[in-house]
């Protein structure tokens, strides 16, 4: 069914307000026009609102894509959402956030219609090889940490471009997708996933386990079962062995043995 056999001038009506479930829409606001819901958020961020802030708009006057191209969307066509992130990764690893939310959407997606959603790089979701919905990840960086992250997303969802690249949800599913729906999907779905854009949880363990580990930097004798060792310990493997260096400047990773301190040096006068 070509999407404009369905009318998407439908009364489907997005909410002034959304169950609190969580972190993401706990902030929220719909817009029945904004320049971009991207604009919106950044502006609320940089004013230091929390993670989770959720805009959503009928329509947007200067909707756009990547490298300042357009997204085009008639007034109550398509889910136009911008959701703010404040992660504590590297700046480096901002693209993750964008990953992060095109991932959420293909299973919210998938979730509100049954269609198989696909994912082309770095974030296009498509139907039948179709782009249903595109991301927009921007974000400020102060010093050498990544501030906040916004990451819109225009899903067509009643509408698409006159273009046999594009499709909407509705002319895929053949009936009247529900935004809301599919907002409260995508919510859910970014709540799930949330706690695996921060650097893997288990190395953040690690982290805080080693930053209390007097061990480190010591001078030890290390009793194992067969062999006594003696150096300083210089590192802690990701399983938790210790790494010992000897006066010879040979590394050893040990397991299972006691570990005695020896003397932290007196500091020089
Ligand atoms: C994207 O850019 O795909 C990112 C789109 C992000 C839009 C959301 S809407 C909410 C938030 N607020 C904003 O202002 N933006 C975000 P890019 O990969 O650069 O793709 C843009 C290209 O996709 C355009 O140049 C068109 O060729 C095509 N296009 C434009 N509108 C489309 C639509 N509705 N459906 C499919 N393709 C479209």
């Amino acid at each position: 069914m070509a999407g404009d056999e369905l009318s998407w001038n439908v009364r489907d009506p997005l909410p002034s307000s959304v169950p609190a479930c969580g972190t993401f829409g706990a902030a929220f606001a719909f817009y029945p026009t904004v320049s971009s819901t991207n604009d919106v958020a950044r502006s609320a961020a940089a004013a230091g609102a929390p993670e989770g802030l959720t805009i959503v708009a009928d329509e947007q006057t200067e909707g756009r894509g990547r490298h300042g191209r357009r997204w085009e969307s008639p007034n109550g066509a398509s889910l136009l959402c911008s959701i703010l992130l404040r992660p504590s990764l590297p700046p480096a690893l901002a693209a993750r956030a964008g990953i992060y939310v095109a991932l959420a959407a293909a299973e919210a997606i998938e979730a509100v219609t049954d269609l198989p959603v696909a994912l082309k790089w770095p974030n296009d979701l498509l139907i039948s090889e179709r782009k249903v919905a595109g991301v927009l990840a921007e974000s400020d960086i102060v010093g050498d940490r990544l501030d906040f992250v916004v990451v819109g997303i225009g899903i067509n969802v009643h509408w698409h471009p006159d273009d046999p690249t594009a499709i909407s949800l509705d002319a895929a599913a053949g009936r009247v997708v529900s935004r809301k729906e599919l907002l409260l999907a995508l919510l859910a779905h970014l709540e799930r996933w949330r706690p695996y854009l921060e650097p893997a949880p288990i190395d953040r363990l690690l982290a805080a386990w080693r930053g209390r580990l007097i061990t480190l930097g010591r001078a030890v004798v290390v009793r194992g079962p067969e062999t006594t060792l003696e150096g300083t310990a210089v590192g802690v493997e990701a399983n938790g062995g210790l790494v010992v260096r000897d006066a010879t400047d040979v590394e050893h990773v040990v397991h299972a043995a006691d570990v005695t301190l020896r003397p932290a040096r007196a500091p020089e006068r």
